[in-house]
C-alpha cells in the first residue's frame, strides 16, 4: 500500500513521516534514494513523501517536488546543506544578551532566507534579562525600518509569544538562530507538551552548548506546524552570485535602480547610490558591511 506524508524528524537513516490519513511511520529510504542521491541532496524535514507500506515495513519511495528549500552553505563552502523543505517561513530567534546579539549572523541569516525565498520574522528573546530591553530597541527599529516584523519576546517571562503563537500559524516555519537563544524554550511555551529539552549556557563562553541535535517538526496542540532546529554557527550564502547578493538586502536592492551603473556592486563605482545613502546614515553602516563580506564570499 502506497501513503503520502510528511517528514517530520530523520534520525540516523529513519525517516519518521506524519501520514496524511493519520498515524507516523518510521521508514528506511528505497536504494536508489540513498545510491543516487536525487537533485535535491536528502531528504529532509518537511519532505513531502511516498511511503511504502508492506507489514511492518515502511519504505520512502519518492520525494514530492518542493515548494522551498532552506539551503546554506556548508563547512568548507564546497557543498550546499539543505536544512529543511516546504517551508513558508523562517523565524529567526536571537537572544538580547546570553548570548549576545551578533547583527553580523542575523545579516547572514536574513540573507540566506531571503536568497531562499522564503520570508521571515525576527524574534528577539531573554527581554527579561537586565538591559535586554534597552539593547534590542535599537535592533528592533533598524530591522523594522527595513520592514522586517520583529518580536520582543521572552521565554521565561511570556512577553511576545501571543505575537509568536500568530506567526507559526501562517504557515509551516522554523525556528533558526544561534545556539542557547531560546527556540526549544520558546515552543515549550507555546505548547507545554512537547517537553523539548532545554540546556544550559556555557559557564566559560556564554554561548550554548547545541542541546537539539537533530531538526524536528512538530505539531502544536491547535495543530500548527513548527521545527525545532539545532543552533548553528556558520551561515554561509549558496548560489547566489555576487551580481545578485543586492536582492537579499532589501534596502539596497531598492536604492540599486538609481545608482550610475547598471550592475553596480556598490563597492567601487562612482555616483552609486547606496554608497550616498550609507555616507548620509539612511543605510546602516552594519548592513553594508555584513553585505560587503557576504560579496567577498559569493560566487
Ligand atoms: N532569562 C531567560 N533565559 C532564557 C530564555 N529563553 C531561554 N532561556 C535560557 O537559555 C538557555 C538556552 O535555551 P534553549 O531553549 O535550550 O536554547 P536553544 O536556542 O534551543 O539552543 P540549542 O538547542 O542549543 O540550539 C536555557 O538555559 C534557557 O533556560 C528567556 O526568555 N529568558
Ligand atoms: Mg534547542
Ligand atoms: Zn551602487
Amino acid at each position: 500500500m502506497i501513503s503520502v506524508g510528511r517528514v517530520h524528524e530523520v534520525v540516523g537513516g529513519v525517516y519518521r513521516v506524519q501520514l496524511d490519513d493519520g498515524g507516523s511511520v518510521d521508514s528506511s529510504l528505497r536504494g536508489r534514494l540513498k545510491a543516487r542521491p536525487w537533485k535535491g541532496g536528502r531528504v529532509v524535514i518537511g519532505d513531502r513523501v511516498r511511503v511504502a507500506l508492506e507489514g511492518d515495513d515502511a519504505t520512502v519511495e519518492e520525494v514530492l517536488p518542493r515548494t522551498t528549500a532552506f539551503l546554506r552553505r556548508g563547512a568548507h563552502g564546497r557543498t550546499a546543506k539543505v536544512m529543511a523543505a516546504n517551508l513558508e517561513r523562517v523565524v529567526v530567534v536571537m537572544s538580547a544578551r546570553d548570548p549576545d546579539l551578533s547583527l553580523g549572523y542575523l545579516d547572514r541569516i536574513l540573507a540566506v532566507c531571503a536568497a531562499n525565498a522564503l520570508p521571515c520574522t525576527l524574534v528577539i528573546n531573554k527581554q527579561d534579562l537586565p538591559g535586554a530591553p534597552a539593547a534590542s530597541e535599537p535592533v528592533r527599529d533598524l530591522y523594522r525600518g527595513i520592514g522586517y516584523e520583529v518580536v520582543l519576546a521572552s521565554a521565561e517571562s511570556g512577553l511576545g509569544l501571543e505575537r509568536l503563537r500568530s506567526v507559526a500559524v501562517r504557515g509551516i516555519c522554523a525556528l533558526i538562530g544561534p545556539s542557547g537563544a531560546g527556540k526549544s524554550s520558546l515552543l515549550n511555551r507555546l505548547d507545554p507538551s512537547l517537553g523539548l529539552r532545554i540546556g544550559d549556557l556555557s559557564r566559560k563562553t556564554g554561548t550554548g552548548r547545541h542541546t537539539t541535535v537533530t531538526s524536528r517538526l512538530l505539531r502544536l496542540s491547535d495543530g500548527t506546524l513548527v521545527a525545532d532546529t539545532p543552533g548553528f554557527g556558520d551561515v554561509g550564502l549558496w548560489g547566489v552570485p555576487a551580481r545578485r547578493l543586492d536582492r537579499c538586502f532589501p534596502e539596497i536592492e531598492t536604492l540599486a535602480d538609481e545608482c550610475r551603473f547598471r550592475g553596480c556592486s556598490h563597492v567601487h563605482e562612482p555616483d552609486c547610490a547606496v554608497h550616498e545613502s550609507v555616507r548620509s546614515g539612511e543605510v546602516a553602516r552594519s548592513r553594508y558591511t555584513h553585505y560587503q563580506a557576504l560579496l567577498e564570499e559569493a560566487d
